[in-house]
């Protein structure tokens, strides 16, 4: 239904006694159409809202670190894949799988993000990493999903009944819907439609410097996606705390979609964490540099926090111990557990959770001349909420402990820049993969520079199982197992 010039005024005074009155500059000129769909756009948002988020966020860029008693996070408070004996392993993995096996874990994907470090516009989970099989970030995780229901199969009380680990997908409006296409031209790549469900994350206005809406064009707010933080909210908002509580689903795995060595629904993170009855787990890796851009997990005025790398002073992030160790080296890889419980709790906090300004380069309007500027060094700000802000609500947290090699190869940077980029992802899970067949007791011979020696699909194995066949076995390389055929066949 059209929009009446009543309520255009209303809006109008609205933005006007919030000090946004600007986003009206041209208004008057666009044609009916336009200026409905913009009405629509601007009735979904609050600007005494931005206002307060933008108030807060610079009042709190000016509370120093020595305000706020940070420790680092404890050891003795973490369990380590690195020290544990191999029996607690298998115990938390056995506990982990029985988990699955119930059909009580499922997995949540925080895929929203738009990856401009990357330099692609297609959705991160779409990135072919040059793989010999070129299988998509996306494709990887799956086929780990399907790997690990067949695995717990063996510990459900009636082998007729089917495992299912349900994936959540969070994308965002400019992810949205690439990333279903993707899925839709793979067939789910072998998962069931139904146990694949997407959800859209919120948005918020970006501003400039000194907190005014910023327009992208004359009839369009600039908006961005409001930071992996907005998955508790989108949960809630899309029915899909609902949908779990339905599917009996007690525990949840979030993780990052960038990383091709991430293990989805990983039993033994699980397995830790319900053992330590935590309502909120976190795997780190120990930082391996003090610039590195990943967060560090720590203690903020006693209460579990982590230190995002945009954030932290330099002076905390090189510190040292006396053998030279960085002290806040709990580094975060962006994988996290959840009960069910505590998410449906995040509500009764979620207004006390704090935006984070991200200063970037905003494409916008003029007010005055009306012409398009694409900025090319930063002018605004984009107000996120991180997903980890929730840890100082938690009642028990839970640090886990991995190894990086196996577990985190993040991918940040445009191929060639050296640095978690297409090259480094592929060499990680390259040489992951030469690690299972070596572990297997397989001989690896004929490598050649310049041909890719191994890849190991997801749906053969999940973390090196499931190869003992290969044990003394001379292969030559290039081996490349796609299926458990190929496998039969070495
Ligand atoms: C994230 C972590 C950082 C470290 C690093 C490891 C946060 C806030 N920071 O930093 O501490 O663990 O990863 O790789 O988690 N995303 C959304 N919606 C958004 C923004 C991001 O879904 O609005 C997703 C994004 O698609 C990705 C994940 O969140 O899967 C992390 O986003 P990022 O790559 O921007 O995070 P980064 O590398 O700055």
């Amino acid at each position: 239904m059209p929009v009446s010039i009543d309520e255009i005024t209303s809006l109008k005074e609205f933005y006007t006694a919030a000090g946004q009155g600007h986003v009206f500059t041209f208004f008057d000129d666009l044609s009916t159409e336009k200026q409905q769909l913009f009405v629509a756009q601007l009735k979904d948002i609050d600007p005494s809202f931005i206002n307060r988020v933008y108030e807060k966020v610079t009042a709190d860029e000016k509370v120093t670190q020595e305000q706020n008693e940070i420790k680092p996070f404890p050891a003795e408070r973490s369990g380590s894949i690195l020290t544990a004996n191999k029996e607690t392993i298998d115990d938390w993995e056995t506990t982990g799988l029985k988990a699955i096996a119930q059909n009580q874990v499922a997995v949540i994907l925080m895929a929203g993000g738009q990856g401009t470090r990357l330099g692609s516009s297609a959705p991160k989970g779409c990135y072919d990493i040059n793989h010999p099989s070129h299988k998509s970030l996306f494709q990887l995780q799956a086929e780990r999903i399907i790997r690990l229901q067949s695995l717990a199969q063996q510990y459900t009380e009636d082998e007729s009944s089917e495992v299912i680990i349900p994936w959540y997908i969070m994308t965002s409006g400019p992810t949205h819907t690439a990333t279903i296409e993707h899925f839709e031209q793979h067939d789910y790549f072998g998962l069931k439609k139904s146990n694949v469900v997407f959800f859209n994350q919120g948005i918020m206005p970006c501003v400039s410097y000194d907190g005014k809406i910023l327009l992208e064009t004359k009839s369009k707010l600039a908006i961005a996606p409001n930071g992996n933080g907005g998955i508790y909210d989108a949960l809630r908002r899309d029915g899909i705390l609902d949908d779990l509580a339905t599917r009996g689903i007690r525990f949840i795995h979030s993780y990052c979609v960038d990383n091709c060595l991430v293990k989805v629904a990983d039993p033994m993170f699980m397995g830790y964490c319900i053992s330590k009855e935590a309502d909120c787990g976190n795997k780190v890796v120990r930082k391996a540099y003090p610039t590195e851009p990943i967060g560090v997990v720590s203690l903020r005025n006693g209460k579990p926090k982590v230190v995002e790398y945009s954030e932290i002073d330099p002076s905390m992030a090189e510190l040292t111990d006396q053998e030279g160790q960085l002290v806040y080296k709990a580094g975060n890889i962006a994988n996290h557990f959840y009960t069910l419980d505590f998410l449906q709790r995040v509500k009764t906090f979620e207004d006390k959770l704090d935006y984070h300004v991200a200063k970037k380069k905003i494409k916008h309007v003029d007010l005055t001349t009306g012409e398009k500027i694409v900025p090319s060094s930063p002018n605004g700000i984009k107000f996120e909420v991180f997903v980890f802000d929730v840890f100082p609500f938690t009642e028990n947290l839970a640090v886990f402990e991995v190894d990086r090699k196996e577990e985190f190869s993040p991918l940040k940077n445009a191929p060639g820049s050296g640095v978690d980029c297409p090259e480094t992802s592929l060499r990680d899970i390259t040489q992951q993969g030469l690690r299972f067949l070596q572990n297997s007791g397989a001989i690896v011979e004929n490598i050649q520079e310049d041909v890719i020696p191994v890849e190991i699909s997801p749906l053969v194995s999940y973390n090196g199982e499931g190869l003992e066949t290969l044990a003394g076995k001379v292969l030559s390389a290039p081996v490349y197992i796609n299926s458990l055929e190929d496998l039969s066949r070495l």
